[in-house]
């Protein structure tokens, strides 16, 4: 008698999904005419992958990419996830077409096509994540890292994830390498890099080459160069400020290889947090 373990028998019973063709159709829609100023939604699409992730919590394993929760309004409505909607939107078309994949799956999905498209590590995407029934599901507001805050609370927030601090740098210096921020999400305002829809390490270039003065407005406190064009957050600083950081922040900023490499596994990391595939 032969019988199969549980992995075999889903590997059979499953229907089969193209993710490949898949990852296609989400290249497809990346560029998306008046969207930002520069016509592509990579970076939101990154930062859905990201705030669907970042919830999680460690020691009672609530939160996480499993079960798209963000698609209820208690979790849509948290202030961190704001302009998140947009995100959601921009992947029906993908969903109608391939509606096998839980939503769960090509937030993530979408998250490594963006990146990979932008110019960043490929990343291998492992599926399984299903989508969870209802809002009872949703982790509590709040789990997100506050923007005006020093690197105790980014530790306190990533640490509750299981992530270290070599993983932290890596994924805030990729993350806010690409994209900007919206006055009318975060109140913040501006890019970080000259470069919003190319994966880069610039970031930790700017981080360290450009002298950081407060802006003057009427928003909250932020950072910006003397072209006045970029900006970065008081979390941002700690990268350069806190010594820990600093050290892996200035190994990224000389080699873009190492920052790579380190990226794509922390952010595969973040984005399995509390996914088990069987
Ligand atoms: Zn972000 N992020 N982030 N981030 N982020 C913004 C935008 C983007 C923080 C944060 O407060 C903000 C990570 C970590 C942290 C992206 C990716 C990743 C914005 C602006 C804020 C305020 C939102 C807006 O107005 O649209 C803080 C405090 C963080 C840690 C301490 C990590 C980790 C990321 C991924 C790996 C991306 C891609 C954006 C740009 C979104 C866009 O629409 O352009």
């Amino acid at each position: 008698y032969y019988y199969y373990n549980k992995e075999q028998f889903t590997q059979l019973v499953k229907p089969k999904l193209d993710y490949q063709a898949v990852r296609g159709d989400i290249a497809n829609i990346l560029e998306q005419q008046g969207w930002d100023g520069y016509n592509h939604i990579g970076p939101v699409l990154v930062r859905l992958g990201w705030h669907a992730s970042g919830t999680y919590n460690k020691a009672d394993k609530t939160g996480g990419s499993d079960g798209a929760t963000m698609r209820f309004s208690k979790e849509q409505n948290d202030p961190a996830n704001a302009g998140l909607q947009h995100a959601q939107k921009f992947l029906e078309p993908v969903k109608a077409k391939h509606p096998g994949i839980s939503y769960a799956d090509l937030w993530v999905l979408a998250s490594y096509v963006a990146i990979e498209e932008m110019g960043g590590p490929k990343i291998d995407f492992t599926p399984g994540r299903k989508d969870a029934p209802s809002e009872a599901s949703c982790p509590p507001n709040g789990r997100l890292p506050d923007a005006s805050k020093g690197s105790s609370h980014i530790r306190e927030v990533f640490y509750r994830m299981g992530l270290n601090d070599r993983e932290i740098v890596a994924l805030i210096g990729g993350g806010h390498g690409i994209g900007k921020c919206h006055t009318d999400r975060s109140g913040y305002d501006g890019p970080w890099t000259n470069a919003p829809t190319t994966f880069t390490n610039l970031y930790f270039k700017e981080l360290f080459d450009k002298t950081w003065t407060q802006k003057k407005w009427n928003g909250p406190l932020q950072y910006e160069d003397n072209t006045k064009k970029l900006m970065m957050l008081p979390a941002d600083l700690e990268i350069r400020n806190d010594p820990e950081f600093k050290k892996i922040a200035l190994e990224y900023k000389e080699n873009k290889d190492a920052f790579f490499k380190d990226f794509a596994s922390a952010f595969k990391k973040l984005t399995e947090l509390g996914f088990k595939q069987f």
